[in-house]
């Protein structure tokens, strides 16, 4: 974990009851074999949905200002908790919103009821120091009795504000009312860990521009990446040295699956997809930066690194200090080096 994304660790919220993460280590070399996958086939996977899960979950100021979901008092981050599910799972959500102004909570993606909309339209917002609590459910895919194909729920998706400053939750998404949500089909491989990107406005993660944030990771760890957008512009999310297939899973499913393998995808406002790589896979340990690619948003500093460490801990070729000092030159935002330091390790 770096600095920055400790936050992130103690966030992250595994409701789909796997046991710890154990680590994924085969070699590189082993994983580039293509028959090494089916001959040790050692990925954890989702298991069976169907449970009925509570969570409970707060609305708070920040001290810059800023506002944030969390899971206990005083702990509200920006994104809020990452929420994972299975296929089945219903999850009833306990909202406190201790702000001085209504806010709400609206899903993407989930089955739930016009009272769990998170809209004033519905009246399923809710005032300052009140609590209410939202029903999330999410489904198998399945035939439906015309004989047509129903999708099931699992994807990468998103929970954000729809009452904060305007109708649409304008002001509270802006200022970080958001964060991930992930539903998992039964014998979905299960990452290592989980990382958020979410391109708000001109920010990633409402930090300062050129501030990252950055995420660690050893070479060989399962890296889930979910990317979402909110706010006035489209942005492509690029990932250095990586790549993955442009599907629900992010993952290939086999030699014949025709899903496009990329490593630059566009994302407008409410988008949001999600991926696994394996860090370093053929690449090696590094400073991996992944930024969005308008040209004209990366130069102001929509860029953060993916520090793929060597099991010693070492990051080869990497020297924080001349990073920053390109970012000097060509940025034309104040800069923070102290931030920047920060995120060094
Ligand atoms: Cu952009």
């Amino acid at each position: 974990m770096d600095g920055l994304d400790r936050r992130g660790f103690n966030r992250r919220l595994l409701l789909g009851g796997a046991a710890a993460a154990t680590s994924l280590s085969l070699a590189v070399d082993t994983i580039s074999a293509p028959e090494a996958a089916s001959a040790d086939a050692t990925a954890r996977t989702a298991p069976a949905g169907g449970e009925v899960r509570h969570l409970k979950l707060y609305a708070e100021k920040l001290a810059d200002g800023q506002m944030g979901y969390g899971l206990e008092k005083g702990k509200a981050s920006v994104p809020g908790p990452l929420i994972e599910l299975n296929e089945g799972d219903t999850l009833h959500i306990e909202f406190e919103n201790t702000m001085d102004v209504r806010a709400s909570l609206h899903v993407h993606g989930l089955d739930y009821e016009t009272s769990s909309d998170g809209t004033a339209l519905n009246k399923s917002d809710v005032e300052p120091g009140g609590t209410r609590t939202y029903t999330w459910r999410t489904h198998a895919p399945g035939r439906r009795k015309d004989g047509t194909w129903r999708a099931g729920s699992a994807g990468y998706w998103h929970y954000h504000d729809h009452v904060v400053g305007t109708e649409h939750g304008t002001t509270g998404i802006r200022k970080g009312l958001y964060g991930p949500v992930i539903v998992r089909r039964q014998g979905d491989v299960l990452p290592d860990k989980t990382v958020t990107v979410v391109f708000n406005d001109m920010l990633i993660n409402n930090k300062p521009a050129h501030t990252g944030p950055n995420f660690d990771a050893t070479v060989g760890d399962r890296v889930e990446w979910v990317v979402i957008t909110h706010g006035e512009y489209y942005h492509t999310f690029h990932l250095h040295g990586h790549r993955w297939a442009d599907n629900r899973t992010g993952q290939l499913t086999g030699p014949d699956d025709p899903s496009q393998v990329i490593d630059n995808k566009i994302c407008g406002p409410a988008d949001s997809f999600g991926f696994q790589i394996i860090a370093g896979e053929g690449v090696g340990a590094g400073a991996w930066m992944y930024h969005c690619h308008v040209q004209s948003h990366s130069d102001m500093g929509m860029v953060g690194l993916f520090l793929v460490r060597k099991p010693d801990g070492t990051i080869p070729g990497y020297e924080p200090h001349e990073h920053r000092q390109e970012n000097k030159q060509q940025g034309k935002q104040e800069h923070k080096p102290e931030r920047r330091q920060e995120h060094a390790h």
